[in-house]
């Protein structure tokens, strides 16, 4: 395979500047008409031959004509693996030209899900990072925009009846002289690039509704599904509505178009794609309904419809000018879709769960052998590099421009950057420019963030002159870098004495390697609240190793800070973890802890969801990626959190109890709702059933346990209820194994079909806390509603097993062995969902010796036989 690499960017010679094609669907065989308008690229090197990308592994060239001459082989044209290169004695000298091309391709056959594939009753596309060159041969990269001028799809009416592409509608009818077909033409007039390209064909239902755009234009929506699902579209639909308005009113960015179709599609490899006025949903992250979505599914729904309508802005209006620059548009839009959530609810919550998600996603791929900078720079296959470091990261790296330069600031540079680059292709330095100049300061430093790998670590040591009334507080950096980041840390200090905040939050600026910040006029001695609102992806530690808990105790009761309260009670629960992972909790750990959870759940004051995260405990991904450095016991700290888990489940039993009784009373006859005080009261009474759930040593214990969850499953409003009673039961044996497996067929009997619901079904199963897991899992596989060719259907059962880490990580090699071999499987099929589940197996190192030879021996296994690119990337960076 062919590793690509940033430095070695090259502008174009010539390019595609307008283009109409054709789409002639017919069962088994599409036929796909092309012409293009060819130009030297302005911005090139002058004309030359004209390079497209295709994959002839899927797409057959039939003919190809230059202004209605046609081509030959050889003395036009050449064709090799991956090119077509039209040469440029066939064009007019200034290397113009119009050069049509018809290709077949087999839809029917398209497992990898890029390209043109089927999925139920619709053909629909997906192009984005390299599937156009899967439809028809092209320059398949962001910097051509073009004009798909004139897009005509032509199918069976009877079971295509939806034809749909970019932009706007232009004309439909039947087809003259066939039998049963018509045809639809759409034309989008804001040039693009090929990866927003979309066709849809399909007999689909829909849901239709209207916005207003602040300057009176008047946008049709409607979004699309099966005619099944059209029940479950409205809070899609309201998401939509919400991210148009604050859009608007949080940026200044209307939408441009007069039509916003969106297509729900049950096979997709990803969450969602912006294509130009056609965005392509998978279905778990557009359909929600109260007795098929949690709330968190809801809570993704908006994230992501607001997520995928910011891209018009950032990623489609100003795209990227090489997939190397991808944080671009999608750094930049998390964050926006991160501030659009917390906008919607609660800004405080989202923080929490978005820093959650991070630490124990992108901490632990930044630690590994994936580990890459924001930027990369490199790949053998982009597809590899839709992660968590170039999404995740990629905000918190934007958010920390907002951080420093203030929200008014950060307005400033986007407004400026719109202004500078608007309908262009560019680069993250031309992003960092318009941010420093619209600002007037230098960002020159702030641009290592962008080719830096792996997490920074910053320590803090202070020191307290009483006499002088001084608190000097000195933060030293370490990370990847030669030379100093540019690091914001966001810094209040309180009163040892009164407990009052003496320093509202100040954004301190680290840039060099030790800096010390001194804060006069102190009364008394301070404790700092160091990194608010984590303002800055970095790990944060003291100087001396050693965990203040006194400190942590003192911030966890009386931080002003939000997250800063939430993340001191975190440390306690990861100090006492790892006190009992060394062999015994200490009492005066256990102590700060206990007091610490008592007064969180005493607290009437408390928003529930708030509550609710302070009383979980960090997870175990997170915990592991907290021990980097000494080799990971998986299994350990599972049964470490657990016993710190049961430990306080025993302590605090009668006060949980009363707890879940009168919030059972409190949302007794309430209607169902999904608003933060709802969601709220759902998350604390479901965190408070799984302590309650966890006590299960003896038979009663197991008996009461599964007494309570399947009262709670019985009595649930809604899925989130039904799932946190169904989780609790999954894990039960003994006397609560009957109960379990009662409930867990009723699930199933009630779930009726419903795909998205089937998943859950199979997630829960292989996230069990039970030793014969795997056994489950396997048998699992066998089951007539799994399939390995349904990406989510596959996650949810094989990536479900890979994250159970006390499963997968089981001594005798058997989870490692099973999800080798399951990847080896869906490689054949789909190389994006394979190389991504293959990422399960490349951590080795962190394991100690026995697991991590288990782990290697089985990349080995998988580097000796045939791979796709993609998983052949990510096996040979995890055997490196
Ligand atoms: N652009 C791929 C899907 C997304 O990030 O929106
Ligand atoms: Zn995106």
């Amino acid at each position: 395979p062919t590793e690509y690499f940033r430095k070695d960017y090259e502008p174009l010679t010539n390019i595609v500047t307008k283009i109409n094609m054709e789409f002639n669907i017919q069962d088994g065989k599409t036929i796909v008409t092309s012409e293009m308008k060819i130009e030297a690229n302005p911005n090139g090197p002058g004309a030359g031959d004209l390079v497209l990308d295709g994959d002839e592994t899927c797409v057959k060239l039939v003919s190809l004509e230059v202004d209605g001459k046609a081509l030959s082989e050889g003395d036009d044209y050449t064709l090799s693996p991956g090119k077509l290169v039209i040469k440029k004695s066939a064009l007019k000298d200034d290397g113009s030209g119009t050069l049509t091309s018809v290709v077949e391709i087999v839809p029917e056959e398209n497992t990898q899900l890029s390209g043109l594939y089927k999925s139920g009753p619709m053909y629909c596309t997906q192009c984005e990072a390299m599937g156009f060159r899967r439809i028809t041969y092209y320059p398949d990269r962001p910097d051509n925009m073009a004009v798909f001028e004139h897009i005509k799809i032509e199918a069976d009416k009877d079971s295509y009846p939806v034809l749909l592409s970019n932009g706007n509608f232009v004309e439909k009818g039947d087809v003259e002289g066939s039998e049963g077909r018509h045809y639809a033409v759409w034309s989008d007039p804001f040039p693009k690039p090929s990866y927003l390209f979309c066709v849809v064909a399909g007999d689909l239902g829909s849901i239709k509704d209207s916005y207003t755009t602040s300057s009176g234009k008047d946008v049709h929506l409607e979004i699309f599904s099966e005619k099944e699902n059209v029940n479950k579209l409205d809070y899609a639909m309201e998401s939509l509505k919400r991210s148009m308005k604050w859009d608007e009113d949080k940026f200044g960015l209307e939408y441009d178009l007069g039509i916003y179709n969106i297509v729900a599609v049950n096979d997709f490899n990803m969450g969602a794609m912006e294509n130009k006025g056609l965005n392509v949903f998978n279905t778990a992250y557009v359909l929600a309904d109260p007795s098929t979505a949690t709330d968190t599914d809801y809570e993704r729904v908006e994230g992501v419809i607001g997520h995928e309508y910011f891209h018009n802005w950032t990623g489609n209006r100003v795209t990227c000018r090489d997939w190397f620059q991808l944080t671009l548009k999608e750094g930049l839009t998390v964050f926006r879709d991160q501030e659009f959530s917390g906008d919607m609810g609660s800004n405080a919550v989202k923080r929490i769960e978005d820093v959650q998600s991070l630490r124990a996603r992108q901490f632990a791929e930044d630690a590994g052998p994936m580990s890459h900078p924001i930027r990369p720079e490199s790949y053998i296959s982009m597809d590899n590099f839709y992660t968590a470091t170039v999404y995740s990261k990629g905000a918190e790296i934007i958010r920390m421009y907002n951080t420093m330069l203030t929200e008014e600031g950060f307005r400033k540079g986007m407004d400026l950057y719109f202004e500078r680059h608007d309908g262009t292709g560019v680069t993250c330095d031309d992003f960092r420019a318009a941010m420093a100049d619209a600002n007037g300061i230098d960002l020159d430093q702030f641009g290592l963030w962008y080719s830096t790998p792996g997490t920074p670590t910053v320590t803090y040591d202070s020191e307290f002159d009483a006499e002088k009334g001084v608190f000097k507080l000195t933060l030293t950096q370490k990370s990847n870098s030669d030379t100093p980041l540019h690091i914001p840390i966001s810094t209040g200090l309180i009163d040892k004495v009164t407990g009052e905040e003496v320093v509202a939050t100040k954004v301190l600026e680290l840039k060099e390697e030790t800096q010390t910040f001194e804060f006069d006029g102190l009364k008394n001695d301070v404790i700092p609240s160091i990194l608010r609102g984590f303002s800055a992806p970095v790990k944060l530690v003291p100087a001396s190793g050693e965990m203040d808990e006194e400190a942590l105790a003192f911030l966890a009761a009386r931080d002003t800070d939000g997250f800063n309260r939430w993340e001191a009670g975190q440390r306690l629960f990861t100090s006492l973890v790892f006190q009992e992972l060394d062999g015994a909790m200490t009492e005066t750990t256990t102590d700060y802890v206990f007091e610490a959870f008592k007064r969180t759940l005493a607290d009437t004051n408390m928003d529930s969801s708030i509550k609710a995260y302070a009383l979980t405990l960090p997870s175990e991904s997170t915990l592991a990626e907290e021990l980097s450095g000494s080799a990971v016991d998986p299994v350990a700290i599972h049964k470490s959190r657990g016993a710190v888990r049961k430990a306080i489940a025993r302590k605090f039993h009668s006060e949980l109890q009363a707890a879940y009784e009168s919030l059972s009373k409190e949302m007794e006859g309430k209607d169902f709702k999904v608003d933060a005080e709802a969601v709220g009261q759902r998350r604390l009474r479901n965190t408070i059933l799984g302590y309650l759930t966890v006590i299960k040593e003896t038979a009663e214990e197991q008996k009461a346990a599964a007494e309570l969850a399947v009262n709670h499953y019985e009595t649930a409003t809604g899925m989130t209820d039904k799932m946190a009673a169904l989780n609790a039961l999954a894990s039960m044996d003994g006397e609560g194994a009957t109960s379990r497996d009662e409930i867990m067929q009723r699930f199933y009997e009630e779930a009726n079909g419903d795909a998205l619901v089937l998943n859950k079904w199979f997630s829960v199963q292989a996230l069990a806390d039970l030793p014969d897991v795997l056994d489950r899992v396997k048998a699992l596989t066998k089951h007539p509603d799994f399939t390995m060719s349904n990406p989510n259907r596959c996650r949810s059962l094989i990536s479900a097993f890979a994250m159970n880490a006390n499963a997968f990580h089981a001594e005798d090699g058997e989870g490692y062995k099973f999800i080798a071999e399951s990847v080896a499987a869906v490689d054949k099929l789909n190389p994006q969902i394979s190389s991504r589940m293959g990422t399960s197996l490349i951590q080795w190192r962190k394991y100690g010796e026995e697991r991590a030879a288990l782990m290697k021996g089985e990349l080995q296994k998988l580097s000796e036989q045939k791979l796709s690119d993609d998983l052949f990337e990510v096996v040979n960076r995890g055997l490196k």
